[in-house]
C-alpha cells in the first residue's frame, strides 16, 4: 500500500462530489508497475462505479495491478453489475480499500468475493476518516432513508443571526459565502421555514463564479404549515433556475394553494403544534432519493429539527463581529432551563475563511 495512490483516488472521489446521489461519490486509481494507468469516479446514478471508470482506462494494463479504492467495491447487482465482478475478469492483483460500505443489500463483503478469486485484500485505516468524510450523507441515507441532515448558520462573535431590527446582510464575509455557495453545490436539497422567506426573500439558489464543472441548485423546501408562502415571492419566478416544493398541512386553504406557481405542494402530517411532521418530510424527501439536507434557519426551524432529534451535522460560521442588545439567535425554540438539559456536540473541526472560522460539530453519541 503506497499512501500517494490512495490520496489520489480520495481525489478522484472529489471530482464526483454531490453529483451522484444517493450514490456516494468514489474514487478508484489502477497502478500498474508504480504508474498510474487508470482514474475514476462514480458516474451520475445509474451509471458506471468508480472501479469500472479507472478499468475501462487502464484497459489490459489492468492485468496484474494494485486497485486503489475509496470504498469496498460493490458485490451485488444494484441498478448496474457488481465491481467485483468487473475486477476479477479485468486481472487485478490486488485491491486497497478505504472504507466500508454499510449498504444493508450486501450478502458478502468485498474482502470475501474477492480474496475467494485469489485477489490479495488489505484496508488502509489512515485513509478511512477521510474516506468516510466524502460519503457521510451516502452512509445515512442508505441506513435510514432520510437525508442527512446539515444545519447551517453565521453568527456574530456574541452569538446573533441579526441586528435588533433584523438587518442580517450580512453577518459572515464575502470568502464564507462563496463557500456556502460551493455547500450548495454538492447538497441534494436546502430548506428555510417560512420566516425566512418572508423576512428575508431569499433565492437558495448555488451562485458561483467561473466554476471547474456547472452548477447544481438544490432542491428548494420552504417549511410552511399554514400556507403563507407568498406568489410573488423571488425563489418561485419563472426565471431561478432548480425547483421549490413548499411543505405544509390540512390547515393550508385551497385559495393559498391555487394561487402559487412554480412549485409543488406537498402536504404532509402535522405534528401537536400544528407545525409540519419533521419525521414525515424527511421520509418523503428520502423517498425521492435525496440524501442530502442543509437547513439554513431561521432560529425556529432550526429549534424543531434539533428538538426531532434530525440534525446529523451543525456547520457555524463565527465572524468577529459584536451586535448586542435584543437580537435572535441562531436556535430559537423555548430552550432549555437546566444546564444539565443542554443537547452534546462533539467538535471535529475548525478553519478560518477570510476574516470567519468556521466549526464543524457531530451530535455527541455518548
Ligand atoms: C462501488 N463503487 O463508485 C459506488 C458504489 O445501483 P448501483 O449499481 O449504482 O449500486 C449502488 C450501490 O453501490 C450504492 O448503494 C453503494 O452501496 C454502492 N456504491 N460502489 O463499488 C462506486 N458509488
Ligand atoms: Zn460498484
Amino acid at each position: 500500500m503506497n499512501a500517494k495512490y490512495m490520496q489520489s483516488a480520495l481525489e478522484q472521489a472529489a471530482l464526483a462530489l454531490g453529483r451522484t446521489s444517493p450514490n456516494p461519490a468514489v474514487g478508484a486509481v489502477v497502478v500498474q508497475a508504480g504508474q498510474i494507468v487508470g482514474r475514476g469516479h462514480t458516474q451520475p446514478v445509474g451509471q458506471a462505479h468508480a472501479e469500472v471508470m479507472a478499468l475501462r482506462e487502464a484497459g489490459a494494463q489492468a492485468r496484474g495491478a494494485s486497485l486503489y479504492v475509496t470504498l469496498e467495491p460493490c458485490t451485488i447487482w444494484g441498478r448496474t453489475p457488481p465491481c467485483t465482478d468487473a475486477i476479477i475478469a479485468a486481472g487485478i492483483a490486488e485491491v486497497i480499500i478505504a472504507s466500508r460500505d454499510p449498504n444493508p443489500r450486501f450478502e458478502y463483503d468485498a474482502a470475501t468475493v474477492l480474496q475467494a478469486a485469489g485477489i490479495r485484500v488489505s484496508f488502509a485505516p489512515e485513509f478511512e476518516t477521510a474516506a468516510i468524510g466524502q460519503t457521510e450523507a451516502f452512509r445515512h441515507w442508505i441506513v435510514t432513508k432520510q437525508p442527512f441532515v446539515t444545519v447551517k448558520y453565521a453568527m456574530s462573535l456574541d452569538g446573533k443571526i441579526a441586528t435588533r431590527t433584523g438587518d442580517a446582510r450580512w453577518i459572515s464575509g464575502a470568502a464564507s459565502r462563496q463557500k456556502v455557495h460551493e455547500l450548495r453545490n454538492q447538497t441534494d436539497a436546502i430548506l428555510v421555514g417560512i420566516n425566512t422567506v418572508l423576512a428575508d426573500d431569499p433565492l437558495l439558489t448555488t451562485r458561483l463564479e467561473q466554476h471547474w464543472r456547472p452548477v447544481q441548485h438544490p432542491v428548494r423546501v420552504v417549511l410552511d404549515a399554514r400556507g403563507r408562502m407568498p406568489a410573488s415571492a423571488a425563489m418561485l419566478a419563472q426565471a431561478v433556475p432548480g425547483s421549490t416544493i413548499i411543505a405544509t398541512t390540512a390547515a393550508a386553504s385551497a385559495e393559498w394553494r391555487a394561487s402559487l406557481n412554480n412549485a409543488e405542494i406537498l402536504e404532509l402530517p402535522s405534528n401537536l403544534e400544528g407545525r409540519v411532521s419533521i419525521p414525515a418530510l424527511l421520509n418523503e424527501l428520502g423517498q425521492r432519493g435525496i440524501s442530502s439536507l442543509m437547513v439554513e434557519g431561521g432560529g425556529e426551524t432550526i429549534a424543531a429539527f434539533l428538538a426531532a432529534q434530525a440534525v446529523q451535522k451543525v456547520q457555524v460560521v463565527i465572524a468577529p463581529k459584536i451586535i448586542g442588545g435584543v437580537a435572535p439567535s441562531p436556535v430559537g425554540g423555548v430552550g432549555i432551563a437546566r444546564m444539565s438539559e443542554a443537547q452534546l456536540w462533539q467538535l471535529s473541526a475548525s478553519e478560518q475563511v477570510g476574516a470567519d472560522i468556521w466549526l464543524t460539530a457531530y451530535p455527541n453519541l455518548q
